[in-house]
């Protein structure tokens, strides 16, 4: 059903005249690869292919390494349950699912639910508008009786805060040859709340990333990222990219944020704590209250955290440490035309294919590393219709981060989906790549004026990542 929506797309899109000739001039012909370029994480990198390709230890890790990687492994499958109990209690009251690896399946990412499904693997945030004074900038403002998450599930007796309705709209989007094609518009609907939300509050729907490569992606140093920074977009070029920064909880400081779809963590330490925190009800030594914490759900009878920090570190190891799989069909002519084309339609502005990592504190083998992300960990204006319209820090409400796009080609086979962008509304590569707007408008135009030949050469590319 997929493969046929993206036939008709293309078959829709065929040909707007005239610039290709342009198009295929810059084209550097006869340029050669080396093999490195299909190593997307260094020395992490590991050669498979299957529907375990991202739950494989990083292969460069040390015995004593591997060891804790594998503790990590347990823990990030451990499901929790209510108190009391010997194994894994402190689940809730509240909460939205009862194990990482729940959400993050495999390994890899969640998608929105079918018709008739639960939410799983997508949470929505919430907050209030910050009307006190627009140029500061904030941490969100929890929702009286909700907070920043709506958690949609609860322990026996008692209350969830409510839950969601989605319903998707076909639009159709014109390309210049008149043609139409499909894009399905989200729209989501809080429902079964358990006390009346105020009138205005702000809701940001985020899909489960993928967990690997992370600690490469923790290790790349902050100046690299901030030499792509170009917020005042100085070279005219119409891409600027901005840094988030975030409150670092450990630090007590603003820190440049790297992890989630806004780059709302500044690590991945705080960024598993978070998850404990707010997805599963759990304290840790980061977030000693409960979730709950001023609302009737709340109950907390000691400060000893429910996750110790020996388990919190564990897993921050394991997803730290988490191998990247190696690219496929780097030498095939139809790849090797679709990555030209990735970098002429300025994808690569954006999502840029090589950096260097330097050192990460304890994490050796993710450290110094040449790797393929295709991603800059900046933010970037996206357009109104991406747009969740909820600041978070720095990130306006139009605001995302660059996602990696490495590993995307694999994500059918791990995750049975093809569910892309930070709410799974795209149903299919190429529905992502027409979702690009603000400053990626003008590459998403770029698309829509390819041949059908360029086209599927550029989806030929983003499936050998
Ligand atoms: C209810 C589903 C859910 C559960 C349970 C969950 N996560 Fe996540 N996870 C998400 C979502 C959604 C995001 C993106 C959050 C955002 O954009 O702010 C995320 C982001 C992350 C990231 C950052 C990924 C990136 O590329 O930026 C890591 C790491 C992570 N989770 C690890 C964990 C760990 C470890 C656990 C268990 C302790 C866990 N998650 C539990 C849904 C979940
Ligand atoms: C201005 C920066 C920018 C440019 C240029 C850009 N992208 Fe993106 N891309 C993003 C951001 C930000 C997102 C996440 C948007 C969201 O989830 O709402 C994204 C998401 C994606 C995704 C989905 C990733 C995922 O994990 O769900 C794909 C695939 C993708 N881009 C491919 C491309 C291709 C191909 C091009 C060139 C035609 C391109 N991008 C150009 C910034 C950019
Ligand atoms: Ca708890
Ligand atoms: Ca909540
Ligand atoms: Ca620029």
């Amino acid at each position: 059903m997929k493969n046929i929506i993206i036939g008709i797309t293309l078959i829709f899109l065929v040909s707007v005249v005239g610039c290709k000739s342009e198009s295929q001039s810059i084209i550097g012909i006869g340029k050669s690869f080396d093999s490195s370029s299909a190593l997307s994480g260094g020395d992490t990198t590991i050669f498979d292919a299957s529907s375990h390709a991202f739950s494989i230890p990083a292969p460069n890790l040390s015995t004593a390494a591997l060891e804790r990687h594998l503790e990590g492994d347990v823990e990030f499958e451990a499901v929790f349950v209510t108190a009391p109990s010997e194994v894994n209690p402190g689940l809730g009251p509240i909460y939205n699912n009862i194990s990482c690896v729940n959400c993050h399946s495999r390994d890899g990412r969640g998608r929105p639910p079918n018709v008739d499904e639960k939410l799983v693997s997508l949470l929505f945030r919430l907050s209030l508008p910050n009307t006190e004074n627009l140029e500061s900038v904030k941490p969100p403002i929890p929702v009286p009786g909700y907070g920043t998450q709506l958690n949609n599930r609860a322990i026996y007796g008692t209350q969830a805060e409510g839950s969601v309705k989605i319903e998707y709209n076909e639009h159709p989007l014109t390309a210049e040859d008149g043609t139409r094609i499909h894009l399905r518009f989200p729209n989501y609907t809080i429902t079964d709340t358990y006390k009346p939300l105020p009138d205005v509050v702000e809701v940001s729907p985020r899909v489960a990333p993928a967990v690997f490569g992370l600690g490469l992606l923790e290790a790349i140093p902050e100046k690299t990222i901030l030499t792509f920074a170009d917020e005042g977009d100085v070279d005219e070029d119409g891409i600027s990219g901005k840094p988030n920064y975030v409150w670092d909880v450990v630090e007590k400081r603003y820190a440049l944020g790297r992890f989630g779809w806004k780059a709302n963590q500044p690590n991945l330490l705080q960024q598993v704590a978070s998850a404990y925190h707010d997805d599963m009800g759990l304290t840790t030594s980061l977030f000693l209250l409960e979730n709950s914490f001023g609302q009737p759900q709340y109950t907390q009878n000691s400060t000893t955290p429910e996750v110790s920090d020996e388990i919190l570190d564990v897993v921050t190891f394991y997803v730290q440490t988490l191998a990247v799989p190696a690219r496929r069909n780097v030498d095939d002519p139809q790849v090797m035309h679709g990555e030209q084309l990735f970098v002429q339609a300025q994808c690569a502005s954006c999502h840029i294919p090589t950096l260097r990592t330097g050192l990460l504190r304890g994490v050796p083998s993710v450290s110094n590393q040449t790797i393929h992300p295709y991603t800059d960990m900046l933010l970037h204006d996206m357009g109104p219709d991406l747009a969740d319209n909820r600041p978070d820090f720095h990130a306006s409400g139009s605001e995302w981060r660059t996602p990696p796009l490495w590993g995307i080609g694999l994500v059918q086979t791990v995750n049975g989906h093809t569910n892309f962008l930070h709410d799974g509304r795209a149903r299919n590569l190429m529905e992502a790549i027409l979702w690009h707007g603000g400053e990626a408008e003008k590459s998403r135009d770029i698309i829509l004026q390819m041949s059908k030949n360029e086209r599927d050469a550029l989806i030929a590319f983003l499936r050998s990542l």
